[in-house]
């Protein structure tokens, strides 16, 4: 139990594969909570508008399979850093059809897929209710990419 508890504190030593090109890093971004914090209510000044995507999600919301191909340029990877409740990440295939797989996202949580992985198509699944030390009553999405 002890244990379980240090694991859900500590930065993951570990990345877990999700595919080829693709990294589930537990808590890599909790060291950086307060000031991603501090960035979001600032809103990221300093990066170009379209760098970074923030997604606010309530309980009950959820984002279908799709693919992530605003951009221009696919050999960038996408970054994705959850924060506030955790949620389901649905982790698909090269087709809408493929069953995904499901990954619990927690805050601090970061997500990266490129290379082979980087058009597979993902989503989130219905967001639970619940109440964040730091959020509250929500979780934001940080999806970075490089748009030029
Ligand atoms: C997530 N977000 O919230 C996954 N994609 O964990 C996305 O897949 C996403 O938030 C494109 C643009 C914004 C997003
Ligand atoms: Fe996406």
């Amino acid at each position: 139990m002890t244990a379980d508890l240090f694991d859900r504190l500590a930065v993951s030593p570990s990345p877990q594969k999700l595919a080829d090109g693709a990294m589930l890093l537990r808590g890599f971004a909790r060291p950086f909570e307060h000031a991603l914090m501090a960035a979001l209510e600032a809103g990221f000044a300093g990066f170009s508008p379209d760098a970074c995507l923030v997604n606010r999600y309530e309980p009950g919301a959820r984002m279908s399979l799709h693919q992530d191909r605003d951009e221009t340029d696919f050999g960038a990877p996408i970054v994705s850093v959850s924060l506030g409740l955790p949620a389901i990440f649905l982790w698909g295939g090269a087709m809408r059809s493929d069953k995904p797989a499901r990954y619990r996202l927690e805050h601090g949580d970061v997500v990266v897929w490129g290379g082979p992985s980087r058009l597979i198509f993902h989503g989130v699944a219905p967001l639970a209710g619940g109440e964040h030390v730091l959020l509250g009553r929500r979780r934001i999405n940080l999806t970075f990419r490089k748009t030029r």
